[in-house]
């Protein structure tokens, strides 16, 4: 096995791309050390996946986009986002170990069976929209944070319509006391100034992804960013037909699109329903939460009316709002829920003989 090393900032000797009129080198399609490390044979190519199909996907890399495939055709393991090793035939022969992942718990037609649908991989910052309006909503919010947190995403709460009201600020600091260190920007989405204000996050080499209801300017906002209301410049999307046997349903494609900043940003419709797993998310959220319990004179306590309870205390004390707390409970609860779920999804799998199973065994 050859090492190669042609990363870095000074791409002199590197081939270069053009996606719109951007040439890009490996790090400004978001490689690091960590995909780096991964990399341990010469004779396979690193591109980065922009599309996902079923079939098919079409990836980028330093000799441009191109069209690759996954062993057996089948492209349900791989996420936008992901950088995959090809070889000459473009064809996937790894997928890289991602830095952070987003997914959904998808429901079968009758309501019965689950399955996990990748929706992005190798996300820096999710931004989290809402508006200055009666979107906003404390709950929501901390939802989406805990999720961020459990996908190893760093969260950016981002809230237009800021224009529409006399108190951006009450919103900002309300929003600001649901995470110890949360960053918020406030804003009209569909000002071109925006992508400056957001520029930290949006640079070459980052990867930004968007969650929030409908409405709220997702769209308006990734086409700030993107500086292109019509999508040229972007790279080739479009509406297609999702092959689902009646041809009834139409869906876009997901798509990695570049910033003005140099960044990327992912555009998906399946970002609205994403799962909240990992209840390292909710911990991190609720960190004074987190950290009041192992004061718990019980170590079962349940925290509503034991002796000896911290949270309660802190309650008592005014340092710690029921609501928030009764908040947390709920977030707990449907973890577990889903937890449940998912584990009965795969012990499922399992007694199917794993006729489901998809990911091609890594070689
Ligand atoms: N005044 C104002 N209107 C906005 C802002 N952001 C989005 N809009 C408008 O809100 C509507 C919904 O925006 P859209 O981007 O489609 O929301 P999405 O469903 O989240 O993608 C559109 O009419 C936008 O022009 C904003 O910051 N200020
Ligand atoms: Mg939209
Ligand atoms: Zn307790």
């Amino acid at each position: 096995m050859r090492k190669r090393d042609t990363r870095g900032e000074n791409c002199g000797e590197q081939p270069r791309v053009s996606v719109g009129c951007v040439v890009l080198t490996l790090s400004e399609l978001g490689w690091s050390d960590a995909f780096q490390a991964q990399w341990d044979d010469a004779d396979l190519t690193p591109l980065r996946i922009a599309e996902v199909h079923r079939t098919r996907m079409l990836a980028i890399g330093t000799d441009g986009p191109c069209d690759i495939v996954a062993p057996h055709q089948d492209s349900a393991a791989y996420a936008v986002g992901d950088w995959v090793l090809v070889n000459h035939a473009k064809t996937v022969q790894h997928r890289l170990d991602r830095t952070s992942v987003l997914d959904r718990i998808t429901t079968g037609r009758d309501g019965t069976g689950s399955a996990t649908q990748l929706i992005a991989a190798n996300v820096d910052t999710l931004f989290i929209v809402t508006s200055c309006n009666a979107d906003f909503n404390v709950a929501r919010l901390e939802r989406y944070l805990a999720l961020a947190a459990g996908a190893d995403c760093v969260p950016v709460v981002i809230l237009t319509k800021a224009d529409g009201t006399d108190d951006p600020e009450g919103f900002r600091s309300q929003a600001q006391d649901l995470q110890r260190g949360l960053q918020v920007v406030t804003l009209d989405a569909r000002d071109p100034g925006i992508a400056r204000d957001l520029a930290p996050w949006c640079r070459a080499g980052q990867t930004v992804a968007l969650v929030g209801s409908s409405g709220v300017g997702k769209s308006t906002l990734t086409n700030t960013l993107t500086g292109d209301d019509l999508g040229a410049g972007a790279l080739e999307t479009g509406e297609i037909r999702e092959a689902d046997g009646k041809g009834r349903h139409t869906t876009r494609f997901r798509a990695l699109r570049p910033m003005v900043q140099g960044g990327w940003i992912i555009d998906t419709p399946g970002m609205r329903a994403l799962q909240l797993h990992a209840p390292e998310g909710i911990d991190t959220v609720f960190a004074e939460i987190t950290a009041l319990i192992d004061d718990c004179k019980f170590r079962d306590c349940t925290h509503a009316h034991e002796p000896g309870c911290a949270v309660q205390a802190a309650i008592r004390a005014g340092n710690l709002s029921p609501d928030r707390l009764a908040r947390w409970r709920k977030l707990k609860d449907e973890d577990r829920i889903a937890t449940q779920t998912r584990a009965q999804a795969h012990q499922r799998r399992f007694n199917t003989g794993g006729k489901q199973k998809k990911t091609a065994k890594k070689r």
